[in-house]
């Protein structure tokens, strides 16, 4: 018998990815051949059960992972990670390992994995709405929350638990209305979500609306509604306030994220309609999956517009924890903050030019270049206005990362996308040019750098100024500005290639862009929040230093 489902389930697996890139060493699990990075063996966990509920598929998970990070904590709670030096104090922190994240790890050679799966073996593996097609955004919600990938089954179930789940509360558009029409996409979607951590009881508010009319005169007190009565608060804390045991903390969270992740949709899409159409709600449709029904709501109808939906809000949903927004709402959720206040508080990191902002100002860059240019920018063009934009202090959007060393696979999927379906777009073909143009500036600006470092000095020391803003010329920087600039990844992130994706399809509006990287990180965030709960982990708090401390550790350090 258990040969027989283990030979069913690698047919059906072979199936899907159409190659023999998958061996199963035993019932549970299989075995994905290609070697990582830490030359360990990944393991993709298939699902057993047949159980197409969620909640009890967790239910029955949290126990043993409880007992794991138990025993890792009392076998090994006193090993070192590494040394945290004063440059990692200084420099954000990077490279200094602090936190717990179980959906997805990020290596800097070979880009996200989630779950251990990278973005090729999700698209081979993760079930889709068509042969071939994209991963439906739901069976990566399933993987990340379970560490298995779900059947076509599983998923559907969970396409029909979303929608069931995502009716909007009239007022939360009514806060977004509060708003002028010209705020940015990213503080009204961030306004409704705030909203959303609230809602009116319809059936107590219809009834005591009933009884005001009744008794109006009679029941004085009730004429007023009392405070609170028809609010009900998110799930978590409704159940904290009634005092619900830590170990229980998982299932409202669960409730509230699985409600947050199912109406932001709606609330996005409003936001969208209202700033750049008519305004007009286009309801959910009860046929569609989730990716396809964000598209229908911003009134995307295309099916290749649907198609990459999926993979937007796939690619985009995690990228393990140490990214502004998940931090973020990793930080907040560990106060005890619910759900909604947790991610809304994500929404304000991601809307940094630096981090999810950043789809935004590439395609706005890219149009700026076509306006200056023209569409057929030669490279050495785009060289130079690349190098203005350098000598001008700002960044080239889309390019670098905190983490990555090498081109982000989320690029390399999106550019895939664009080769089988718009190849011949102009804008497709200048997001190709910048990646041939920009990686060696960027490598090239260290030596730039060095070079206006001393001219500058020169100048200085003739007390005349030169200033000419030609290519890698920085001598313009002030001199705290001005040091030996070397940036460590010069290759393409994910945002240098959504924009141009988006706006093929008619979504040309690029303010609007980081409210969809929103929803999608939504269900990274979330996933990771439930385990967080589950886990126990603790308030996050760690220790600051002043400069003098800085110092005066520093000295004591070298005279030791
Ligand atoms: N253009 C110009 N300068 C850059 C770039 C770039 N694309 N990338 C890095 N640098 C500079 C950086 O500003 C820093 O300068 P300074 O020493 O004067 O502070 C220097 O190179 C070293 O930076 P790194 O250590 O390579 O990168 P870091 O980890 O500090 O920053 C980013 C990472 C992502 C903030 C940075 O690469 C950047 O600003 N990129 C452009 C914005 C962007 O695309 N952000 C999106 C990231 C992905 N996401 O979705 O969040
Ligand atoms: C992200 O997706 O969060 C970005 O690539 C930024 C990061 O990982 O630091």
């Amino acid at each position: 018998m258990v040969l027989f489902r283990c030979l069913s389930r690698l047919s059906t697996l072979r199936s899907r990815t159409g190659n023999d890139c998958l061996n199963f060493l035993c019932d549970d699990y299989c075995q994905v051949q290609q070697p990582n990075n830490l030359g360990s063996v990944r393991w993709l966990q298939m699902q057993t059960s047949t159980d197409l509920d969620l909640h009890s598929q967790l239910k029955e998970l949290i126990p043993e992972q409880q007992e794991r990070l138990k025993k890792i904590r009392s076998d090994y709670g006193k090993v070192q990670l590494g040394n945290i030096t004063t440059d990692m104090v200084i420099g954000g922190m990077r490279g200094m390992v602090g936190l717990l994240w179980e959906t997805s790890l990020l290596d800097p050679e070979e880009g996200i994995r989630f779950r251990g799966l990278s973005i090729p073996e999700c698209q081979k593996v993760l079930p889709a709405a068509q042969p071939n097609g994209e991963p439906l955004p739901e069976g990566l919600l399933w993987l990340l929350l379970t560490g298995k990938v779900p059947s076509k089954e599983q998923v559907n179930a969970l396409s029909k638990e979303l929608r069931d789940r995502a009716t909007v509360p009239d007022y939360a558009f009514k806060a977004i209305d509060a708003l002028p029409v010209s705020a940015h996409p990213m503080t009204q979607f961030t306004t409704g979500v705030m909203a959303l951590q609230v809602y009116l009881n319809a059936g107590l508010f219809l009834v005591f609306s009933v009884l005001r009319c009744l008794f109006l005169c009679l029941l004085k007190r009730l004429v007023t509604f009392p405070n609170g009565l028809f609010q009900v608060q998110s799930e978590f804390q409704k159940a904290y306030d009634q005092g619900i045991h830590k170990s229980k903390y998982w299932e409202p969270t669960f409730e509230d994220s699985l409600n947050l992740i199912a109406r932001l949709p709606a609330v996005a899409a409003y936001v969208y309609r209202r700033i750049f159409k008519d305004g007009k709600i286009i309801p959910l449709d009860e046929s569609l999956d989730y990716g396809a029904n964000f598209s229908h709501m911003l009134g995307f109808d295309d099916p290749k517009m649907h198609e990459l939906m999926r993979l937007y809000v796939t690619i985009h949903s995690d990228h393990e924890g140490g990214n502004v927004s998940a931090h973020t709402g990793h930080l907040v959720a560990s106060a005890l903050s619910d759900p909604y206040l947790s991610f809304a508080a994500a929404l304000n990191g991601l809307a940094g030019p630096l981090h999810g902002l950043a789809n935004q100002e590439v395609l706005l860059w890219i149009k700026s270049v076509v306006e200056e240019c023209g569409e057929n920018i030669s490279k050495d063009q785009l060289k130079d206005y690349v190098w203005k934009t350098l000598n001008s202090g700002k960044v080239v959007p889309g390019f670098g990362h905190g983490v990555l060393r090498k081109t982000d696979p989320r690029y390399m999927c999106q550019r895939e996308f664009a080769m089988k379906h718009l190849p011949n777009d102009p804008l497709f073909q200048l997001v190709s040019k910048l990646y041939d143009v920009v990686p060696p500036i960027l490598t090239e600006l260290g030596k730039a750098s060095a070079r206006s470092i001393q001219t500058q000095l020169e100048t200085t020391e003739q007390g005349a100024t030169s200033s000419n803003n030609q290519s890698g010329d920085l001598t313009n920087f002030p001199s705290f500005y001005l040091h030996y600039i070397q940036v460590k990844n010069p290759w393409p992130n994910v945002d240098a290639h959504s924009g141009v994706l988006l706006n093929y399809y008619g979504l040309t509006e690029a303010r609007y862009y980081t409210v969809l990287f929103g929803v999608s990180r939504s269900i990274g965030i979330c996933s990771q929040l439930i385990w967080d709960r589950a886990l126990g982990l603790p308030l996050e708090r760690p220790k600051s230093v002043t400069m003098e401390w800085l110092e005066n550790h520093c000295k004591k350090a070298a005279a030791a």
